[in-house]
């Protein structure tokens, strides 16, 4: 965090605050570790904190020290909007623009606190007083590790904030293997564990908590998947029926693009999930190497993240959307194949 946002943050919380952070719709591993991780240290420093999610989050992340208090805007509207219009400070973690908390937007757009963003998503918007933004972050997670550096208070550091931080760093940077896990990511982590957070035991509750369910819907998935071997490009589908006859809840599909990226040659890996009930299909996008899943996104799916991960969605049927991605995938041959 740079010296001048560094200032404005440490006169932001010069005296006691009311503070309320917001973590983005569907809240992942890295929202809710930042977030959780930022609520424990402000808390240290003396402030009082509440974090408001904008819906719930999956059960194999239910297990996060302090995520019992933390308020969800779908099933707490009055007491959330009554928070977040109290608050003198709203701190906006893990992501860019304000049209990422759902219905959530309204009440931040129409509350007079102050704003403070720290994120990692490419082309932050410009509404927060301070902005910490660092695209080449591995998490947000991580950046909160610096913002409490910065602030001169690392010795803040406590067993909770280190295993909500791991968690969020371990999330985002898929266990360390993505290339945003730089040298400093593990030097972070590792203070992190000095710091109490049980790497192993913290790998069991995020990775081994599969339900026979989302198991049975990888079976699905995988045998879904298609490879297009001349395009480096591989791309699964799952319709609504698959998913409900597979007792689908929210989450369980969290990781499946990862084992379409896995295939040998492959760069850019889809997955497509049709959501009747919002009348859209869901699309989240991974790549290897320099081809932008940002980009794609943003071109055609009305999303975007990062340059290997990304999301969006398309209001087409699931079949208009499978075979516009395979003829629009031959524009991009020469960037797949020197990716
Ligand atoms: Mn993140």
């Amino acid at each position: 965090m740079n010296k001048e946002t560094t200032e404005i943050v440490k006169g932001l919380l010069s005296s006691p605050q009311n503070v309320a952070i917001i973590g983005h719709k569907n809240p992942d591993g890295d929202a809710l570790g930042s977030c959780l991780g930022l609520s424990f240290f402000l808390k240290s420093l003396g402030h009082k904190t509440t974090v408001v999610m904008p819906n719930d989050f999956p059960l194999f992340l239910k297990w996060m020290p302090g995520v019992d208090d933390i308020v969800i805007y779908e099933k707490e509207i009055e007491k959330s909007s009554e928070l977040i219009d109290a608050a003198d400070l709203v701190f906006t973690l893990d992501f860019n623009s304000l049209d990422r908390v759902g219905d959530l937007q309204k009440v931040l757009e129409n509350c007079t606190a102050k704003f403070v963003m720290i994120d990692h998503h490419q082309q932050p918007a410009d509404y927060a007083v301070a902005t910490y933004s660092d695209v080449k972050m591995s998490s947000t997670s991580e950046m909160v590790f610096h913002f409490m550096d910065a602030l001169g208070e690392a010795e803040k550091l406590s067993k909770e904030i280190a295993v909500n931080l791991y968690t969020g760093i371990m999330t985002d940077t898929g266990s360390f293997r993505f290339s945003t896990s730089s040298p400093t990511t593990h030097r972070v982590a590792a203070k992190l564990i000095e710091a109490g957070a049980e790497s192993a035991i913290i790998n069991q509750n995020v990775y081994d908590n599969n339900s026979p369910e989302r198991m049975k819907l990888l079976g699905i998935a995988l045998n879904n998947l298609n490879i297009l071997p001349e395009l480096h490009t591989a791309y699964i589908t799952l319709t609504q029926k698959e998913l409900d006859k597979n007792n689908f809840k929210k989450g369980d599909t969290e990781g499946f693009v990862n084992y379409a990226l896995s295939v040998k040659g492959v760069v850019f890996a889809v997955i497509f999930i049709e959501n009747k009930q919002e009348s859209i299909v869901k699309i989240s996008l991974r790549s290897k190497g320099d081809f932008s899943v940002n980009d794609f996104a943003r071109n055609h799916y009305s999303g975007g993240g990062h340059t290997n991960a990304a999301g969006g969605k398309s209001s087409q049927s699931l079949n208009k959307t499978i075979s516009e991605f395979i003829s629009i995938l031959p524009r991009y041959k020469n960037e797949l194949t020197h990716a």
